[in-house]
């Protein structure tokens, strides 16, 4: 790879800002050689072989699983770890109580002494990346340094990378800095910090998705929600999918849930059966950027190329989109392997798991075959039902706004907020169950709010007001909508069927949008009457369903008193506002 390296010599317009800060990196960290993406297929083909013969990377079985590779991360490294995870700007205020904090200075220093020497032995790569679409002026580029080849391989998926970046890169005059080491792996010497002031990440110490490959939430998160503020739009824990409806409209919606909650299944939602016409198209599974557009409207890119999705639960039933798009081609993190090598996890009916993600022989005493968290990353035009307009330089422009969290009582299976102002506290008000995509107890109800509390760069409290101040300058904004897929039955079975069953509650959603459903109004909001929605061929009982909307005054109540609590936190930075929405929520419940 070093030789490799030299072939590209950094390109004469480099700007001097990328060329002298991978030097001084260089200096810093030692490695023994230095390798410029540059985001050819033969880039990627040597790096995959150099890996498969170091033993780091496994091939599949290349009959039914050409192209697919396994990689084992270290068992200590397998999700992302909040408690680790810093913003630091130079105001603790300015961070606000949704983020561990240190100061700018400490925490350069701090990482400075971990990032001493440490590519000793190492090649550093440094990997030029786009976020969205090479052409779109609402692109924003940054540069990673790292030490994993692995990382560069899931890079290379995950975004625009290499050469075309650079030049982008050159012309803009600014990208995001990120640099990452792997270290050594320990829990002990693991930091994850933010710079939003100088639009800079320093990752130390893990391997791990969200943790490592910068260009995902570190900057297109954490760092571009606070560049969102500075330049006027919004980086969003959402993705973005397209409904084609037998009218042969399409019209795209941006769906906010915290990970590991069905995100990438909504996204490639595949239409039911007893629901003919219906066509749903990807355009973004986990990200997206919202800018209020000339016409009045918001306007939505996805910034990744790729998808960075949980592997267990994936099959023909839950997303045959992802099941059929990750049989080639894919980087598998973490699953489990049958004995004719095949990967293999939770939730296949086919196969039989023989060794385990850790690579021991498989003993369902020992746990689960595959990790939860085990991820596959695949390139977004593998995708079945890739959106033809996924790539337009100008997005695509959003109808609805969904926010949706991991509840077992409490939120209906969908309500709709009365205007722009309460959506806000709808969003504000989200809280979920907690899932294996973070290290730490599972399954806990915790806040939320827009699905960014491990995401959002900035206090939260000024966070709300940007959203405030987005809406109004929204002459058509889109309408905002809350849902719970999740919701049990006092025996704990799950109420509502999910997946390609979830259209029916889209497409009321844009139904509404187009001024021709029907609703009621509730003290939340505006709740769909069972004769609202399209339930022609499904399955769900009568009183299932009067338990999906059902609105529960007193659990409302210790609701709205949970979040007057919650908000209270963010004091003289929360918006009056919000309160005010909270208060007339409060007056309306019965
Ligand atoms: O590890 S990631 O942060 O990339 C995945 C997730 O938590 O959504
Ligand atoms: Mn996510």
């Amino acid at each position: 790879m070093a030789t490799a390296a030299r072939q590209l010599t950094p390109l004469p317009q480099l700007s001097r800002a990328v060329a002298d800060w991978v030097n001084s990196v260089r200096e810093l960290t030692q490695p023994r050689a230095i390798h410029w993406c540059q985001g050819s297929d033969a880039e990627a083909r040597e790096l995959t072989a150099q890996l498969l013969q170091r033993g780091e990377l496994k091939a599949l079985d290349a009959e039914r699983f050409p192209g697919c590779h396994l990689y084992r991360s270290a068992p200590n490294d397998v999700a992302r770890v909040e408690h680790l995870t810093y913003i630091c700007t130079r105001s603790q205020e300015d961070a606000g109580p949704n983020n561990h904090w240190i100061e700018p200075q400490q925490a350069h220093a701090k990482m400075r002494e971990l990032f001493r020497g440490c590519m000793r032995e190492r090649t550093l790569y440094v990997i030029p990346y786009c976020m969205g679409p090479l052409d779109s002026p609402l692109a924003r580029c940054g540069v990673e340094i790292t030490d994993s080849p692995y990382v560069v391989l899931n890079m290379l998926i995950m975004t625009r990378a290499g050469r075309a970046a650079l030049e982008r890169i050159a012309h803009d005059g600014a990208f995001v800095r990120g640099l990452h080491s792997i270290g050594e792996l320990d829990p002990e010497r693991r930091f994850i910090m933010h710079f939003p002031e100088e639009h800079a990440i320093e990752s130390f110490g893990s391997g791990y998705g969200g943790n490592a490959l910068l260009g995902k939430k570190c900057h297109a998160l954490r760092i571009a929600s606070w560049q969102a503020r500075e330049e006027g739009w919004l980086a969003e824990h959402m993705l973005i999918v397209g409904l084609e409806s037998p009218r042969g409209e399409t019209h795209y919606l941006a769906c906010a849930f915290p990970s590991a909650c069905g995100k990438t299944n909504l996204a490639m939602l595949i239409p039911p059966a007893s629901l003919p016409g219906w066509r749903a198209y990807t355009v973004g599974d986990d990200i997206a950027w919202l800018h209020p557009g000339a016409d009045g409207r918001l306007w939505a890119i996805n910034p990744e190329a790729g998808y960075f999705g949980v592997v267990p639960g994936t099959n023909p039933e839950t997303n045959r989109n992802a099941y059929e798009m990750i049989r080639r081609d894919t980087l598998f993190t973490n699953v489990a392997l049958t004995a004719d090598n095949q990967p293999w996890w939770e939730g296949l009916s086919t196969g039989r798991p023989v060794i385990d993600w850790q690579g021991r022989p498989y003993d369902p005493a020992k746990g689960p075959a595959a990790h939860p968290n085990s991820r596959f990353t695949a390139s977004a035009r593998r995708n079945p039902s890739y959106s033809p307009h996924a790539e337009d330089p100008a997005g695509v422009p959003i109808t609805a706004l969904v926010f949706g969290g991991r509840r077992r009582e409490v939120a209906p299976l969908v309500y709709e907020a009365r205007d722009w102002r309460h959506g806000v506290l709808v969003g504000a008000s989200l809280a979920s169950e907690t899932t294996a995509a973070a290290v730490g107890q599972v399954g806990v109800t915790r806040r939320d709010p827009m699905a960014m509390q491990p995401f959002c760069g900035y206090n939260f409290g000024d966070y709300w007001r940007h959203w405030l101040d987005i809406g109004a300058r929204l002459a058509r904004p889109p309408r905002i909508y809350h849902v719970n897929w999740f919701r049990r039955d006092a025996q704990g079975q799950l109420l509502w069927p999910g997946y390609g069953e979830n259209l029916r509650v889209l497409a009321w959603m844009l139904d509404r949008c187009a001024g021709r459903a029907g609703a009621t109004e509730a003290a939340i909001g505006c709740l769909p009457r069972t004769a609202d929605l399209e339930l022609r061929g499904l399955d769900v009982s009568a009183d299932r369903l009067a338990g999906l909307l059902t609105v529960d005054a007193a659990l409302w109540r210790k609701e709205v008193a949970e979040m007057r609590e919650y908000l209270g936190r963010y004091g003289s930075r929360l918006p009056a506002a919000l309160l005010a929405e909270l208060d007339s929520i409060e007056r309306r419940l019965p």
